[in-house]
């Protein structure tokens, strides 16, 4: 099922059930209200003394005394705790039934957490819908309860629905559910989704949530680094730090002191009792204050709260981060420690009323549309030999130059990726994220939640590997980030194959919201950059270092010209012939278009330059292949899975049987100048030139 289909279908399924529960609370606030009028009025109407009369104003004015909502710095009245105990204890009652029904799920570290999330949510994101990023997705059932708490979502279709086929209320948070801004699951990356939040958003405070095992992923590092060096001092970070992790005790599995590591990074660090309303309230206070990012370490237990748990969780084992209780053990909870009685289901509901924000309904913009806000410019065109990069490079500081959404960010590598380009201007929009690709793919992904168009640069082969999961998380968030990187292929040449990203393409194939391209020159370069700008999606373009001759027409001219629209899923034919097809993409295409200029009187080359890599453009192909019956494919990628694989299976699926070449890197290779490399892996203008020869015989 795609985005879009299962976006909707979910959608849907939640805004029926958020209108059949306003429904029924309408229902049920109406009858209170004709049953208090009518009462007031029977007693009024039966009351001969005024001591009567006392009382029934006494009534009313009971009926209107406001829960008051405590001020950031102020110290929690009695009402205040007793209403977030209970109002824990209701979310620990929906968690043990969550994953009592669905008979599976997180409730260990659900329940440790729950206190503060129960206070944040209770007496600040209700009254100010500041964001609040849970990273560690996992405990999606306290997330829900507490969601379900404030109204936002149906209590009784979460404890039924969790986990199961067709609900939003899947197994790690997702957007899908109102109060839920980015969904995650793969522990380490909402902290620095986080981190894009408060940046865009100075003036409001940031919350997010991390475990304590999570912690010891490296992103939470790079995430800390970052906050430090960009004085995120309005980003509030509670640690879940009950000492247990999936296996075992934090000590067992991997000690780690949060403690030390965050001060290291000169963050304000402050140890609370995460069962501690007042304590967490006042800890809240000195974060406020603070212009560093706050760190509240919250000593909790795990499994806090429910009494077949707690025992397990202080003896610091893991037995309750992720199975479900037995039914018998669930049912004797419920109806005795976390029962909820007449009297705390009313003071829930009275506090309800003083919830004053409500979340948005969740928003899935639709793949590739046009960003109407974004305005492109013009496109610059060259005559020049150069290279993709550079052209990157401007087109960037271009769009920066048009578009105050438009921001960048690098990894250590901003004069190689041309990213500089604009930091020179721009510098305030340009984050140096250091040598951190993880923090800065997830850091792109909370940008472009917040309104920004990022764009993210590094090295195809860092990208692709080191920050791939956080590019899927982006993917299934449907986010909006620009990955553009460079020096892919062995147009790197000297540095090796470790830096040679010939399986980059591959990363990102199988993701359902990314868009790979790949352009033929520079000049197709800029008009695929400004494209990317204004068109909703997550993108991955990949280009190579050297520098070549622009693609021209037959007549000499560009071929990418000022004229030039770029289509995405659009190929363009070069040269027209009847012999051969050879398809190329990236730096091939100049390659092939040399070598079918060279032989044209030999053999005759349809040539077909591919830009966008998951959508063949199959007309123009299959037109192609019935008229030559022949076809080479060639890519500065390997042939498992880029250019290679994409075509062969849509001449398959077309059902053509025609004999096929496809020149593509096959092995490691080692360091060299691009071009001998590309000889040397049987992709440069020699092979090609012996491939159309050959196959024509
Ligand atoms: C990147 C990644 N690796 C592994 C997992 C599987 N996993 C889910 S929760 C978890 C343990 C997390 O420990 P902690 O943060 O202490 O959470 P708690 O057990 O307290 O809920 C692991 C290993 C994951 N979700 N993401």
């Amino acid at each position: 099922m795609n985005w879009e289909k299962r976006s909707s279908r979910l959608l849907n399924l939640n805004i029926k059930a958020r209108k059949h529960d306003t429904g029924n609370k309408t229902q049920i606030y109406t009858l209170c209200c004709v049953l208090c009028s009518v009462s007031c009025f029977l007693l009024i109407c039966l009351s001969k003394s005024l001591f009567t009369a006392k009382l029934v104003l006494l009534f009313i004015i009971n009926l209107e005394t406001k829960m008051e909502i405590p001020k950031i710095g102020e110290s929690l009245t009695e009402e205040q705790v007793v209403l977030l105990k209970v109002l824990s204890k209701s979310c620990r009652n929906s968690i043990v039934n969550m994953v009592l029904n669905s008979q599976s799920g997180h409730p260990g570290g659900a329940c440790s957490a729950m206190d503060y999330l129960a206070l944040v949510y209770a007496f600040i994101v209700s009254q100010t819908g500041e964001d609040i990023i849970v990273s560690n997705g996992h405990i999606s059932p306290a997330v829900y309860a507490v969601l379900a708490e404030m109204g936002y979502i149906d209590r009784e279709d979460v404890i039924k629905n969790f986990r199961q086929l067709g609900s939003i209320f899947e197994g790690h948070i997702t957007r899908h559910v109102p109060g839920v801004v980015y969904g995650t699951g793969p522990l380490g990356v909402g902290v620095s989704v986080a981190t894009g939040y408060a940046l865009t958003k100075p003036d409001k405070k940031v919350f997010a949530v991390v475990g304590d095992g999570e912690s010891q992923e490296g992103q939470v590092y790079e995430m800390m680094n970052f906050a430090n060096k960009y004085k995120l001092g309005n980003y509030i970070l509670f640690m879940d730090y009950n000492r247990v992790q999936l296996t075992g005790s934090l000590e067992e599995t991997m000690p780690i002191d949060p403690k030390a590591i965050f001060e290291a990074a000169n963050w304000n660090v402050i140890e609370v009792d995460g069962h501690d309303f007042e304590e967490m309230w006042h800890a809240l206070g000195e974060a406020y204050k603070s212009d560093k990012p706050t760190l509240l370490l919250g000593k909790t237990i795990m499994g806090k709260g429910v009494s077949f748990m707690e025992p397990d969780g202080q003896a610091m084992k893991s037995t309750w981060h992720g199975i479900p209780p037995k039914p018998e053990q669930a049912e004797e909870e419920l109806a005795g420690p976390l029962k909820i009685t007449d009297e705390e289901k009313t003071m829930l509901e009275e506090f309800r009323k003083e919830v004053k924000w409500q979340p948005p309904e969740p928003k899935v913009t639709e793949q590739l549309s046009v960003l109407e806000n974004i305005d492109i410019g013009k496109p610059n065109i060259t005559t020049e030999n150069g290279d993709c990069r550079g052209a990157y490079g401007n087109a960037l500081l271009d769009l920066a130059k048009h578009n105050s959404e438009i921001v960048a960010m690098t990894a250590d590598l901003g004069g190689s990726v041309k990213t500089a380009v604009m930091k020179k201007e721009f510098p305030e929009r340009v984050y140096e994220v250091g040598i951190a690709e993880q923090q800065m793919i997830s850091l792109a992904g909370g940008l472009s939640f917040c309104g920004k168009v990022p764009f993210a640069s590094t090295f195809g082969a860092f990208t692709s590997s080191r920050a791939k999961d956080q590019a899927r998380v982006n993917d299934i968030n449907a986010a909006n980030v620009k990955m553009v990187s460079t020096h892919c292929g062995l147009s790197v040449g000297e540095d090796g194959p470790t830096h040679q990203a010939i399986d980059d393409m591959g990363s990102f194939l199988g993701m359902f919201n990314t868009y790979v391209l790949e352009p033929s020159d520079p000049n197709q370069t800029d008009h695929i950059i400004r494209y990317i700008a204004s068109h909703y999606g997550n993108f991955y373009v990949r280009m190579g270092r050297h520098k070549f001759d622009p693609i021209t027409k037959e007549d000499g001219s560009v071929f990418y010209d000022e004229n030039y629209k770029y289509e995405y899923g659009k190929a363009d034919l070069l040269r027209e012939g009847e012999q051969v097809t050879v398809v190329a993409c990236g730096s091939m295409v100049k390659f092939a278009l040399n070598v079918a200029d060279k032989i044209k009187d030999d053999v005759s080359v349809d040539l077909i330059a591919v830009s966008s890599l998951k959508k063949i453009d199959t007309d123009l192909l299959i037109t192609s292949l019935e008229k030559t019956g022949r076809l080479i494919t060639v890519e500065d990628h390997n042939a498992l899975s880029g250019l290679a694989t994409q075509v062969n299976s849509t001449v398959a699926q077309e059902g053509l049987s025609v004999p096929i070449n496809n020149l593509a890197v096959r092995e490691y290779q080692l360091s060299g100048k691009p071009m001998e490399l590309y000889a040397e892996a049987g992709i440069g203008e020699d092979a090609i030139e012996k491939a159309c020869r050959a196959i024509i015989n």
